[in-house]
């Protein structure tokens, strides 16, 4: 090669290298070639089926039938998308849109009505056996989640999450589950979004059981990190070696940017809430321990408040040693981002105890969800911040979408225009700053059940008719857009 042509190679490469590293521009580029592609669901939002063959009851079926409703459109999940007798019309979806895998959930009570493993329901696992089969049929790997919020109700009728004895009762459900599905399962996701479970349904109250506390949360996710492991651990000790899995959980986190970035007080809060946030369930599957911000401000303040014991409780040596290292892979749901601004605060809970205040900008573009904007530059921030606090570990995006109504039908260009820069932000995060991620999962397949927002905001990549007793299934707009990308595993460079 000649000198001259060399320099003008180089000049070249720096020129696109700081061009991409500005996020207004556009990568084009590739994927790796291992890089995989799938859809989420879980059992709740689709298969409805609620009291056939024996499924027991579940809190969110008690929660959605409460004679006042907690649901903003008065629904429930009773037949979601009816998965449970369409299922073969989903994996038609899925071999359509050209996905390596579909990540689903298991509905626990259809498979131990009450939780435990007294009574195994045989039709529901001839259920996920007819979906497992067919995934694999038609070339797409199954991805199971163990628990997507659906916990039995005879469990929840002694605690729940709350009560330590949940914890032995996951164990044997996770063992059921790896036992007859493992053969063909292997990637399995313990937990989906335990922050959710434990501040919304125990903290907040918007979501199943429904409980307002500043103690419980902490409480259910000292119990959910225990079950975690318990499950990592038992298959680790029992499954690994005959079935050659992986076990991981998927932990929720927005990204979380400092209103003023030149502050070091706004810096250091919003580095507390993604602590607060990730660290609280990320710390001890990674380090055995919470994160020592919250150690420390939520000891000080139950102090304060007069209490005999901290709010947050401690995990002793086993546990310690149970949860480090308690994860083949780390999955991360990921749509949205907020602004953190430092704040003195004595309201008691998990949002006062940051000592933060968070909101989000006016300019950001909306969907249907007030929670979410649109901030596609926050994904590759929180992915950036994973790779530097935990050493690099494989990440999972096993969740990521956008949501509108049914006013937009089909021609859903703001899901469109969602995904693009969204992963083209995490193109950026693999390509230009090395984060090892290798699987991306949309949210989601089909239309369903948006938990208390009800069928108010769609997600799906597919529209379903709730009117239409057949669930009728359209593809959208977002449908072409996505089967293209993962057919391309990237963005080719335009045509000149
Ligand atoms: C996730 N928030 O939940 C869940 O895993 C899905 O089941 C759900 O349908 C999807 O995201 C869309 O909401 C979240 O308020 C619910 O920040 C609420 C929040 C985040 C995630």
């Amino acid at each position: 090669m000649s000198p001259k042509f060399s320099m003008v190679g180089l000049v070249l490469v720096a020129l696109s290298l700081t061009s991409a590293q500005n996020d207004s521009d556009f990568l084009y580029d590739y994927f790796p070639e291992d890089f995989e592609w799938g859809f989420a669901t879980a059992s709740y939002q689709i298969e409805g089926a609620w009291n056939v063959d024996g499924k027991g009851q579940n809190i969110w079926d008690e929660f959605t039938h409460r004679n006042v409703s907690p649901i903003v459109d008065g629904s429930s999940g009773d037949v979601a998308c009816d998965s449970y007798n369409k299922y073969l019309e989903d994996v038609e979806l899925l071999k359509n849109t050209g996905v390596n895998f579909y990540r689903f959930s298991l509905s626990w009570s259809r498979l131990l009505p009450d939780g435990t493993n007294r009574t195994v329901n045989q039709r529901g696992i001839d259920y996920y056996n007819k979906l497992i089969n067919a995934l694999i049929a038609n070339g797409i790997e199954p991805m199971v989640t163990l628990y997507h919020w659906d916990l039995p109700l005879a469990l929840q009728g002694v605690g729940g999450w709350t009560n330590e004895t949940v914890v032995q009762h996951f164990e044997n459900y996770a063992r059921l589950a790896y036992s007859y599905f493992g053969d063909r399962v292997k990637q399995w996701i313990t937990l989906n979004e335990p922050f959710v479970v434990c501040q919304l349904g125990h903290g907040d109250g918007v979501h199943a059981p429904g409980h307002t506390s500043p103690v419980e949360p902490y409480l259910c996710a000292h119990n959910i990190l225990k079950s975690h492991a318990s499950a990592y651990r038992l298959y680790e000790r029992d499954f690994k070696e005959s079935q050659g899995g992986q076990v991981g959980v998927t932990l929720d986190s927005g990204w979380y940017e400092p209103e003023d970035p030149n502050n070091p007080d706004h810096v250091e809060a919003a580095e507390r809430a993604v602590l607060f946030k990730h660290g609280w369930y990320a710390f001890p599957i990674f380090f055995g321990d919470y994160p020592p911000v919250m150690r420390q401000l939520i000891d000080q303040k139950s102090e304060a408040e007069g209490l005999q014991e901290s709010r947050l409780p401690e995990f002793d040596n086993y546990w310690s040693q149970q949860l480090n290292g308690s994860y083949d892979f780390l999955g991360l749901n990921h749509y949205t981002t907020e602004l953190v601004v430092p704040e003195n605060r004595t309201d008691p809970g998990y949002s006062g105890d940051q000592n933060t205040r968070t909101y989000q900008s006016a300019e950001w573009p909306e969907s249907a969800s007030s929670w979410l904007k649109v901030v596609p530059w926050g994904f590759r921030k929180i992915m950036n911040w994973i790779k530097n606090t935990y050493g690099n570990p494989t990440l999972y995006v096993t969740e990521n979408g956008f949501s509108d109504t049914d006013a937009e039908g089909v021609n859903d260009q703001g899901r469109v225009d969602y995904y693009r820069d969204y992963t083209n932000n995490m193109l950026k995060a693999i390509k230009l700053d090395g984060c090892n991620i290798k699987k991306y999962t949309a949210w989601s397949l089909i239309d369903n059940f948006e938990w208390a927002r009800g069928y108010t905001e769609r997600f799906g990549a597919h529209f379903v008719d709730f009117n239409d007793p057949a669930r009728m299934r359209t593809p959208k707009r977002s449908q072409g857009y996505l089967k293209q990308l993962f057919a391309d595993n990237g963005f080719p460079p335009p045509k000149q």
